[in-house]
């Protein structure tokens, strides 16, 4: 995995300069991102190969949303005069045993990244960098919606079952949920 974007500092007179600290947490942040897109392309694969057109496409048009999320870190890093690194990534799990098993694992990463978030913005404070903090709460709403969102779906995949029509209707619904 290569490092793709590199700033330094020399251009970068008289701008705020981050903690040390805070750019390390910045960093691992836009690892996180950087999975998490991903992951979402790895079980839009998975969905693929059970014929769920639907969550296919959902989870792809996710995958583009989470790796926005890590562009977005990487311009705010560069606009600092900071370096942005990328390190090594995991292999994102392949296999799932039912659409539900899916989305109970987007719901537990997501769960993760906002406590993640969290603790960002819990450092900024404690740190006074109020402008990254300021920066961090599109992240904290973002957060929101997406566990809102993935909730919703799980309440369907209850709601309609998956036996018979059930998964084709959920695979449908799901669907409408991508981005055009
Ligand atoms: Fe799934 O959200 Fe990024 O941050």
């Amino acid at each position: 995995f290569k490092c793709i974007a590199r700033a330094t500092c020399s251009n970068f007179k008289g701008v705020r300069m981050l903690k040390e600290k805070i750019v390390a947490l910045l960093n691992d942040q836009i690892a996180l991102e950087d999975y998490s897109a991903n992951l979402y392309l790895a079980m839009s694969s998975w969905a693929n190969s059970q014929k769920l057109s639907g969550a296919a496409a959902f989870l792809e048009s996710h995958s583009d949303d989470e790796h926005s999320h890590m562009r977005k870190l990487l311009t705010y890093l560069n606009e600092t005069g900071a370096r942005a690194v990328f390190s090594e990534m995991s292999k994102p799990p392949c296999e799932y045993a039912s659409i539900k098993e899916a989305f109970e694992k987007v719901m537990e990463h997501e769960k993760m990244i906002t406590e993640k978030i969290n603790h960002l913005v819990d450092t900024c404070l404690s740190e006074k960098d109020f402008a990254t903090f300021h920066f961090l709460q599109w992240y904290v709403a973002e957060q929101h919606e997406e566990e809102f969102l993935f909730q919703s779906i799980l309440d369907k995949i209850d709601i309609i079952g998956t036996d018979g029509r059930g998964l084709f209707m959920i695979d449908s619904e799901i669907g409408k949920l991508a981005n055009k």
